[in-house]
């Protein structure tokens, strides 16, 4: 029977075998990780080739969680606001909504990429009871929050939805462009501009009865034919149905007040009403929102006398 002796390394020959595997060891991880990140870095390349980047544009680019704000307003106005609407679906209202514009070019946007979500809406507002605005946003929506009955387009769901909110997509993916979107001066056909124009016109159209027009006397021009106004609503509010036209011209507190009622501006207003068979009348300062306007200044002489 032969007999192994047990003959012990050398101390130090044993840690040097040792460290030889560890270091092969480090050797063979090091190339995995070189391997690793040139795949990565090279996957990277690649898939940013593959995803150009969007077009460019001189506007703000959408607006952050655009599709959640959407939707959160769909259902706030629906669930909330107008219980009258709360059985419209608020998802689909959603998806008419990004299929006018995601993956278009958003200078080639037409009032058609619109027509799905027009027609899932379809509101109607109450005779008498529609109230246009220019150059007056603020001020319109305060007297229709206090006063309760009327609506401006954007107390209507469609303006609800998209008020002060921009948004595009891109002809290159299915993404929202979130670095830009064209300024309405870089192309008229872009998503918001369309967008408005449409709704404009339905709201127009589908008003009856008396309809009122709130118009900044601050301004030399408070009725300007290139505003939405004065270029689509008022030629589209239909004679048959619409009987009146008020204007109401507010001042600002405290800047200059003048008879804006009979200003040129207002009388090539007058002229265009009267001309579309419809009456018009104006008022000055209209006292139900001249008040509103006091409640920011109760001690201004215009609101402490009578006005
Ligand atoms: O050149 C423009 C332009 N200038 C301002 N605005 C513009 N939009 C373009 N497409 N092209 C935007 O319109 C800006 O957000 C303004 O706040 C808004 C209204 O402009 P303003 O005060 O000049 O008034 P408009 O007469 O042009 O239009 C107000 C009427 C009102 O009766 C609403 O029923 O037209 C309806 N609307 C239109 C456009 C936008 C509402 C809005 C809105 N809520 O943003």
């Amino acid at each position: 029977m032969a007999n192994y002796e047990f003959s012990p390394m050398p101390r130090d020959e044993r840690c040097c075998r040792l460290s030889r595997r560890s270091r092969v060891c480090l050797c063979l991880g090091l190339l995995v990780l070189v391997a690793c990140a040139v795949v990565l870095a090279a996957a990277l390349t690649w898939s940013r080739a593959q995803t150009p980047e969007p077009l460019a544009w001189n506007g703000a680019g959408t607006t952050r969680n655009l599709l959640e704000l959407v939707l959160g307003r769909c259902y706030s106005y629906t669930q909330l606001v107008r219980l009258d609407l709360r059985s419209k679906d608020c998802p689909k209202i959603l998806d008419a909504f990004k299929n006018a514009f995601i993956s278009k070019n958003p200078c080639n946007i037409t009032k058609e990429d619109y027509e799905p979500l027009l027609d899932l809406v379809n509101q109607t507002v109450p005779c008498n009871k529609s109230l246009f605005w220019s150059k007056s946003k603020d001020l319109a929506h305060q007297y229709t929050r206090v006063q309760g009955e009327m609506f401006t387009l954007e107390d209507t769901l469609l303006g609800y939805l998209a008020d002060d909110l921009t948004w595009c997509g891109d002809p290159g993916s299915a993404e929202l462009n979130h670095q830009s979107c064209p300024h309405w001066n870089e192309c008229l056909s872009n998503p918001g501009s369309v967008f408005w124009k449409v709704i404009s016109q339905k709201f127009a159209e589908s008003a009856c009865g008396v309809v009122q027009v709130m118009l900044n006397g601050s301004l030399s021009e408070p009725f300007r034919k290139s505003s939405t106004f004065g270029s689509v609503e008022v030629f589209n509010l239909d004679p048959r149905k619409v009987h009146t036209l008020q204007a109401w011209v507010m001042h600002d507190i405290g800047g200059i007040s003048s008879d804006s009622c009979s200003s040129a501006s207002i009388n090539e207003l007058k002229s265009i009403v009267t001309e579309r068979n419809m009456t018009f009348t104006c008022q000055n300062n209209y006292r139900p929102v001249r008040f509103i306007q006091c409640v920011k200044n109760p001690e201004h002489p215009s609101c402490t006398s009578e006005i």
